[in-house]
């Protein structure tokens, strides 16, 4: 396979360690342990799933750390400390051990708590919830003490209200990668040495900026295929079931994603990731291709369109080979130029996280971040990294703490000693500068010579028409000190529309002026997105791939800043942050003559 790296670190986000805190609290319920060590799970539960940073910054690899998040004490404080370290937690597995999964799903039905499933479940032998409906119809649930006619009702009104509320709507990339790659490693960790590969395909390896479902597929030994589906529907991420058969099943997790599990013998894992991964219309392209060689292409294997002769591929990159292809790495697989290319050995190579050697876009707590400079220096330091620029606000945008003139004297005076520390390494001196809606900038000129260099942005008065939106970006653009300008589009996925603004225009005058695009790569953002970052590079624009970190856990954002990048098809030296910083200086638009 050819070299590639897309590994972001594994990591429980808070709302899945808070969806755990509760699950534990319901089985101390159902079991009948004493109040307070349910309601000390629920507390702690609810302060993390409402905390305004990823834990992990809190943690810092010390469980005392926690203790600092409101009903975290030190029992809980260790067992999020044995999460985070270890990616699993042994006293859940223990009082998980004998709770049928059914019994969760029968809990999720609205005004169905656990003491009432406890009942059902020891009474009456219930632990799913078809049974339960089945025993509310016939009139059983009556027959024990406490429940009536009543509740008959009101479980079945509830069963129906759930089935009602499936959920239609894409899941953000930056929701469903790191949730995905917890779901691949708890079942690789509950069926040991069952599964001989694991991978999620889809769209979301194609890494796609809003997946609909998640497609996994695991590779075993064909005897062993049940048992890795019923350890899959037992994972505490499973909610409702939806399908299960002996080789693949579908459930709903607690966040609402669907997710569709097939496993398959090792002979056809080259023809079933290929096929699963897409797009469909990739793949209705391949097949064509293999069908003008005289193959047929399925997902288990070709057939020889004559002989009926099965061939089967064990690896993607076999199946690719087979038709005379080159492997395409997934991001490219869109219908776009790619089999083209791959034909005449031609594909682009991708840039990769690992060849970033900067981050321009980042915030400290000298203004909405949370971090001082020195913090998120060392952090990107510690990633290998040799610059980063800090962009803080500027004082237009009404948001908290916009740097005033007097205040950035001081913040480079703190940057100026900071630097005096490394030789290898540089805070560079820069500003997110919101354009007034007029077109007009937050400072001066002789202001802005002063920098490293200049961000602009868009913030407010995102709602102006088209022509109003454009002139103003553009005469930014076009002044001398304006070396960058931020999330073009300003648009946030699921939650706020793109501006109006007439991109072209914008592209032409970047062009023109010699102005870096940018790709923010907050989850939330992604903007540009691929289709017109590719739009960009087909135009000669230069593009810089950016954190906009808040905290030294926002720099884990780029991972998929680099996957809007490879969707486009950018290389290494397509993104100017892959340079060194003295290399990048003499890019930038203010330092050219
Ligand atoms: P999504 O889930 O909407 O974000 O997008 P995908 O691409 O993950 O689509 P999904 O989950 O419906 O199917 C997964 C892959 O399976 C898809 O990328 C290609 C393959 N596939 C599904 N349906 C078809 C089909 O009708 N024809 C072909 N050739 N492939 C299909
Ligand atoms: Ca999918
Ligand atoms: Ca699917
Ligand atoms: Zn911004």
């Amino acid at each position: 396979m050819p070299v590639k790296k897309l590994e972001v670190t594994q990591r429980w986000t808070n709302q899945e360690i808070a969806a755990l805190l509760y699950r534990i609290a319901d089985i101390l319920e159902i079991q009948g342990e004493i109040v307070f060590k349910t309601v000390a799970y629920r507390r702690a539960a609810d302060a993390i799933e409402h905390l305004n940073r990823d834990i992990r910054d809190i943690w810092q690899n010390d469980p005392k750390n926690l203790r600092s998040i409101s009903g975290v004490g030190e029992a809980i404080a260790d067992k999020i400390d044995e999460l985070l370290r270890t990616g699993e937690l042994k006293y859940y597995k223990k009082i998980s051990k004998d709770i049928p999964v059914g019994i969760f799903d029968i809990m999720k039905i609205p005004d169905v708590g656990p003491k009432t499933v406890a009942r059902l479940w020891q009474e009456m032998k219930i632990t799913s919830v078809d049974k339960l409906e089945k025993a509310a119809r016939a009139g059983k649930l009556r027959t024990v003490k406490g429940f009536g006619a009543k509740t008959e009702e009101k479980i079945l009104a509830g069963i129906d209200a759930q089935r009602r509320k499936k959920s239609s709507t894409r899941v953000p990339i930056g929701t469903a990668y790191p949730f995905a790659q917890n779901v691949v490693s708890e079942l690789r960790v509950a069926c040991g040495d069952l599964i001989r590969d694991i991978a999620p395909a889809g769209s979301l390896r194609r890494m796609k900026q809003t997946i609909g479902d998640l497609d996994i597929l695991v590779s075993a030994d064909l005897p062993d295929h049940p048992k890795i589906i019923d350890a899959f529907v037992k994972l505490p991420q499973v909610q409702d079931i939806n399908a299960k058969g002996p080789t693949k099943a579908s459930i709903i997790a607690v966040n609402g994603l669907q997710i569709d599990l097939r496993v398959l013998e090792p002979k056809n894992w080259g023809t079933a990731l290929q096929y699963f991964t897409g797009s469909k219309e990739h793949n209705i392209a391949v097949r064509q291709i293999a069908l003008s060689q005289g193959l047929s292409l399925s997902e288990w294997c070709f057939t020889t369109v004559k002989g009926e002769n099965e061939i089967f591929t064990p690896t993607e990159q076999e199946t690719y080979e087979k038709l005379g292809l080159q492997w395409i790495p997934p991001e490219l697989r869109e219908a776009n130029g790619e089999l083209e290319a791959a034909r005449e050995k031609n594909l682009p190579r991708l840039v990769e996280l690992s060849n970033l050697k900067g981050d321009l876009q980042m915030h400290s707590n000298w203004s909405d971040g949370s971090f001082t400079i020195e913090q998120m220096a060392e952090a990107a330091r510690a990633r290998g990294w040799k610059y980063i620029a800090i962009t803080d606000h500027s004082q237009g945008l009404g948001i908290a703490r916009g740097l005033t003139p007097e205040r950035l004297k001081q913040q480079w005076a703190e940057i100026d000693a900071l630097n005096k520390k490394w030789k290898d390494f540089v805070v560079l001196k820069s500003i997110e500068m919101e354009i007034h809606a007029d077109g007009s900038l937050d400072f001066p000129d002789d202001i802005l010579a002063q920098f490293d260099l200049v961000l602009v942005s868009t913030h407010s008065a995102l709602k102006q028409t088209r022509e109003k939106i454009t002139a103003r970006v553009v005469k930014a653009l076009q002044n001398p000190y304006v070396d960058i300008f931020a999330h073009p589009t300003g648009r946030l996925i699921g939650t706020r529309e793109e501006s109006a603004l007439d991109l072209e225009q914008v592209f032409r005058v970047a062009k023109e002026t010699g102005t870096i695009l940018e790709i923010d790569s907050a989850p939330e953002r992604l903007d540009l997105d691929d289709v017109r970052v590719r739009r960009a590079h087909d135009l000669g624009i230069p593009i810089v791939i950016d954190s906009d970190a808040h905290s030294p856990a926002g720099f884990d954002a780029l991972f998929f800043g680099v996957a809007m990048a490879r969707r486009g098809w950018l290389e290494a030296k397509d993104v100017l942050n892959t340079l060194e910083w003295k290399e990048l200086k003499r890019r930038l638009k203010r330092n050219k003559k």
